[in-house]
């Protein structure tokens, strides 16, 4: 389970080198780069009540990754003894707890402190912060606060009459009995298809409600042997090198071309196509779950046990429309009624609010909302010209489908530790990216989303805004953005 934290300590009042917010997996990589680097004083404050970000808030029944750990893990704090190929959230959670013990980050973590606002000082060359527990002022402000931890709840007709439980998978209620209860679960996305399964077992009956069928590969999950495990104790070339295998295995995809409709695609469709068919033997059932947009349009979802919940005598899918939620259940567009004890919204994140939710002011009084009026996007991802010493990590079209954020995460951390040790080598106050820059990086990224298959593979996501502009993929290999991103061209930055 998760760990809470005693109360925080008083915020320190002296100007930080660095003010990193948000203490998941980018919070925790920057603040250990800045402890090896000598780069400090510098604090790590987040708005939640424990260490590890998504991974301390996403408790629900079977949350895991669909990425292997030795693939998702920091490779400067890597860990011997995961205990399956796809841990599940505690143990990734307990990895987060212990990396920030094991390298003295504790005192440098305050706990519960959200931040409110942040406003660029250009007299003092300094990020001075509002947060709900004081002030604080930095020379860098290093965002690390992801983007799915705002739940998104649809505004159904009706929803606030229900009048069972109700609960949002990123916020589970694990007081709430779910046996022999009647549950309703709204949305088939990653989340759904991990619970669903666990829960279905235990429900007098569960109603699935699916918007849009997802495509689902085969997850192949299995224990880590007591040989592997005993083997990447002693010999820490060999974890090495199944970090790395792991890593070309899920970067072929991108280097195969999976960002267009391509063969690869046609080749996938068929492959998830017969892992549906080997696990539903129902043709009307099977045909309901089958997509009818390409492959890699949204994310594409890994289950074995998924497919099988759907077939359970008391698992019924509904994929009409919903028409309201009423005290006693949900009525659809057909007038069918389905009674139930208990709603669960597995209907994702509001991925804008995020960023906008701080109110960020850079140089001349511009703020972040204004400056990405016209589209959201930064410098690699990572810096916004208008706003010095400001660095993003899981920023603007640096999402993955294919492979794991945190190769893309560690980029970023470097881009940000090496412009900070640029700042320093020149005793400069800012760093700044040259706007030419930023423009032409755009240019590139928005050339090559504009016929990806996130926007002609016939469904909407939450990859595009409301423009219907990706703004949240990279839009090629992890490889690609390794070279452009992880050291910074000082040509492309201004110091002042
Ligand atoms: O959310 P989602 P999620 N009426 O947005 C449906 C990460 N993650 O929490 O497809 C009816 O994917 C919506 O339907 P549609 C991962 O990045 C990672 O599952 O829009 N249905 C969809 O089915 C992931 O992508 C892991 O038609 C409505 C679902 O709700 C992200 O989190 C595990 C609706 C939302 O799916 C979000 O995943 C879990 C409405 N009004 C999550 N509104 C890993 O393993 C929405 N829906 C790393």
């Amino acid at each position: 389970m998760t760990q809470t934290a005693p109360d925080p300590a008083p915020l320190p009042s002296e100007t930080l080198a660095v003010l990193i917010v948000g203490a998941g997996f980018s919070g925790i990589a920057m603040g250990i780069r800045c402890l090896q680097e000598g780069i400090g004083p510098f604090l790590i404050v987040d708005k939640g009540d424990g260490i590890g970000g998504t991974w301390h808030e996403n408790t629900y029944p079977g949350a895991a990754c669909d990425i292997p750990s030795h693939l998702y893990s920091l490779s400067f704090a890597p860990k011997s003894d995961w205990s399956r190929l796809y841990p599940r959230q505690p143990e990734i959670a307990a990895y987060l707890r212990e990396t920030v013990a094991a390298k003295g980050l504790g005192p440098h973590l305050h706990l519960g402190t959200r931040v409110d606002a942040a406003v660029w000082d250009e007299a003092e060359g300094l990020w001075r912060v509002e947060t709900d527990r004081g002030p604080l002022r930095a020379r860098a402000l290093v965002s690390g606060m992801g983007a799915l931890h705002h739940p998104a709840i649809p505004a159904i007709p009706g929803r606030d009459d229900f009048a069972g439980k109700s609960f949002h998978s990123a916020s589970w209620d694990h007081g709430c009995d779910l046996r022999g209860k009647r549950i309703g679960v709204i949305g088939t996305g990653a989340s759904a298809i991990q619970f669903v399964p666990l829960i279905a077992p235990e429900a007098d009956r569960l109603v699935l409600f699916q918007r849009t069928p997802p495509w689902v590969m085969p997850k192949h999950d299995r224990p880590m042997s007591a040989r592997e495990t005993s083997a990447f104790r002693r010999l820490p070339l060999a974890r090495w090198l199944f970090r790395q295998r792991l890593f070309w295995i899920h970067e072929l995809r991108a280097l195969l071309g999976f960002t267009k409709v391509s063969k690869l695609t046609a080749q996938a469709e068929s492959l998830a196509r017969h892992h549906l068919r080997k696990a539903v033997p129902d043709k009307a059932l099977r045909d309901r779950l089958t997509p009818r947009y390409r492959l890699g349009c949204k994310r594409v979802l890994v289950s074995d046990d998924y497919y099988p919940a759907l077939t359970r005598p008391n698992v019924a899918l509904e994929s009409g429309g919903i028409a309201r939620i009423t005290p006693a259940g949900i009525v659809m567009q057909d007038g069918t009624e389905h009674p139930l004890d208990v709603l669960i919204y597995a209907t994702g994140f509001d991925v804008g609010a995020s960023l906008s939710r701080v109110r960020t002011v850079g140089r001349g009084g511009l703020a972040l909302s204004q400056a990405w009026r016209d589209g959201v996007g930064a410098f690699q991802g990572i810096t916004v010209s208008g706003f010095p010493n400001l660095f993003l990590l899981m920023g603007p079209n640096t999402g993955l489908g294919h492979n794991s954020m945190i190769v893309m995460i560690e980029a970023q951390v470097e881009h940000a530790i090496g412009c900070l040790k640029a700042l320093r080598k020149a005793g400069a106050k800012a760093i700044e990216v040259r706007p030419e820059a930023q423009a032409r990086f755009l240019a590139e990224v928005r050339a090559k989303l504009a016929d990806s298959i996130w926007t002609t593979g016939g469904c909407t996501s939450w990859y595009l805004d409301a423009q219907g502009r990706n703004t949240t993929l990279w839009p090629g290999s992890v490889l690609a953005y390794l070279r452009g991103a992880r050291r910074p061209r000082l040509r492309d930055y201004r110091l002042s």
